[in-house]
């Protein structure tokens, strides 16, 4: 029996309502190459990127198979509703709906929770047999993948970069993350050959750079010095994020910088304790975030960083103080985010109970709107100082203070220059209220 599935990659909408489109997309997700590599004998599969393409309505796919994070998740809805009138199966999976399944189930014929490398296969027997169950869930308790099929993403407008992952989950608990609820400390890392079997692939493709997308590459040391070491004959170039602690461990940092990565993205957060104590993560040390920071570029990688605003002891006052830290920081590319509740994150439970949600609509959550109201901000007031201080981070002085003028940048040109269009993308979506987050 011959069946197709098509999956939709769904982007964002704008303020007023419009979906995003972007002439390119540089960060491509691995989910929908892994996804069509495991579908089992007589199934076949297309990929629609809405933020690049248009969505093919007219399809002759049997089953549209729909992902996205985040806020993604609202288009998604809108997109199966479209597909449901024309009659189509319409499949659901991805980290967003696996926190709210329940939900999603309401837009869709079925949900797939969680991993889907146990399950897939059987989701696709029982369309053959008109036996598709509402939801399906097996984690995984070992993690071994095919190889992606990157075809059906390499002659799309797409970065010069493709993905790879070694691991999933992360030993850390912190409240907020989705990937703490998913996977509960659980961290799954897949065999080393296997790993470089899929970047050797993607050398042979002709891509020279990959984006090692696991959640937190120093999750087990040991693990990622090996996978260094098998990576650095291959002489490719790679970005991935991490928690902060590779800064203190000198000989992995040294073997990843030599291994061929340029950038790392840091999960900051905040430059409060106390904040940082409220999430779980007073693991992290902001007397230290200096320190750490230049320690890492010291050893020649370039840094981004995620931050939080709307934390329980934000003030104006303390985001102004966040504005002069990254000022002051070897930050190349800041990036911030309103704290969001996802339902089935701890964050969620708490502040639920602490009755401070101002909006329980989750699919109109977003990373540029607060929805809480902190002890010294309203929502409304966190919004606004969201904007503000994307505003000021991404003016022209800063931005060329980070890049074309930042003496440390000198010795790397083109790294500069990437770093400077980066920051103009970012600027020119801030200029158009949009959060840089899908470049
Ligand atoms: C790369 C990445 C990005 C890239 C984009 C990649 C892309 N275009 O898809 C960039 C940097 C642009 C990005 C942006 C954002 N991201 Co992001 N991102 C990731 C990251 C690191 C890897 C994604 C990936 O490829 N994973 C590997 C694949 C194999 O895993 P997977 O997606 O879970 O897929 C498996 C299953 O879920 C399932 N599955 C997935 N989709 C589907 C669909 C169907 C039909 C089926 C049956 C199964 C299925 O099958 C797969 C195999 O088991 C994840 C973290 C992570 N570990 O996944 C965060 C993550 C997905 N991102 C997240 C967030 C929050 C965002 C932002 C909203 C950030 C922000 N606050 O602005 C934006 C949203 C942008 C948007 N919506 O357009 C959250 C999602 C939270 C949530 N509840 O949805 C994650 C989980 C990070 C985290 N720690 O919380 N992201």
């Amino acid at each position: 029996m011959n069946k197709k599935i098509l999956f939709i990659q769904p982007t964002i909408y704008d303020d007023d309502g419009i979906p995003v489109k972007k002439s390119k997309l540089y960060f491509v997700g691995l989910a929908f190459p892994l996804l069509a590599a495991m579908l089992p004998e007589g199934w076949s599969a297309d990929l629609c990127i809405e933020t690049i393409e248009k969505i093919p309505y007219d399809t002759d796919a049997d089953v549209i198979g729909i992902g996205g994070m985040g806020h993604a998740a609202n288009r998604a809805k809108d997109i199966a509703a479209e597909f449901k009138k024309r009659g189509k199966i319409v499949v659901m999976g991805g980290p967003m709906v696996s926190l709210v399944p329940d939900l999603a189930k309401k837009y869709c014929d079925s949900v797939m929770i969680g991993d889907a490398e146990n399950t897939i296969a059987k989701l696709c027997r029982d369309i053959e047999n008109g036996e598709l169950k509402p939801f399906y869930k097996e984690p995984l308790e070992t993690l071994s993948t095919p190889l992606p099929r990157y075809d059906l993403v390499i002659n799309k407008r797409i970065g010069d970069f493709l993905p790879v992952q070694a691991g999933r989950g992360c030993p850390n608990s912190c409240k907020f993350c989705s990937i703490y609820c998913l996977y509960r400390n659980k961290y799954l890392k897949r065999p080393i050959d296997e790993v470089i079997r899929d970047i050797k692939y993607i050398k042979e493709l002709g891509f020279n750079k990959f984006l090692l997308i696991d959640d937190n590459i120093v999750a087990d040391a040991e693990y990622m010095k090996e996978l260094c070491l098998q990576i650095k004959p291959l002489r490719m170039k790679w970005m991935s994020q991490c928690a902060i602690q590779i800064a203190d461990n000198p000989e992995l940092l040294r073997i990843v910088a030599e291994s061929g990565c340029y950038v790392l993205s840091f999960g900051l957060e905040s430059i409060s304790p106390a904040a940082l104590k409220s999430v779980n993560k007073e693991w992290c040390n902001p007397d230290d975030y200096s320190r750490i920071l230049k320690t890492v570029t010291d050893a020649g990688i370039e840094i981004a960083s995620e931050m939080i605003v709307g934390m329980e002891t934000d003030t104006r006052e303390s985001l102004a103080l966040t504005v002069d830290f990254v000022r002051h920081s070897n930050i190349v590319a800041p990036k911030f985010y309103c704290l969001t509740p996802i339902p089935g994150t701890d964050l969620y439970k708490e502040l639920k109970e602490k009755n401070v949600i101002t909006d329980d609509d989750v699919l109109k959550y977003r990373p540029s709107i607060s929805v809480i109201n902190t002890p010294n901000m309203t929502a409304a007031q966190t919004t606004e100082m969201f904007w503000e201080i994307y505003n000021r981070l991404y003016s022209i002085p800063m931005i060329l203070g980070r890049t074309l003028f930042n003496k440390r940048m000198f010795r790397r040109p083109g790294l500069t220059l990437f770093f400077l269009m980066v920051n103009m993308v970012y600027r020119s979506q801030i200029r158009r209220k949009i959060s840089p987050n899908i470049l």
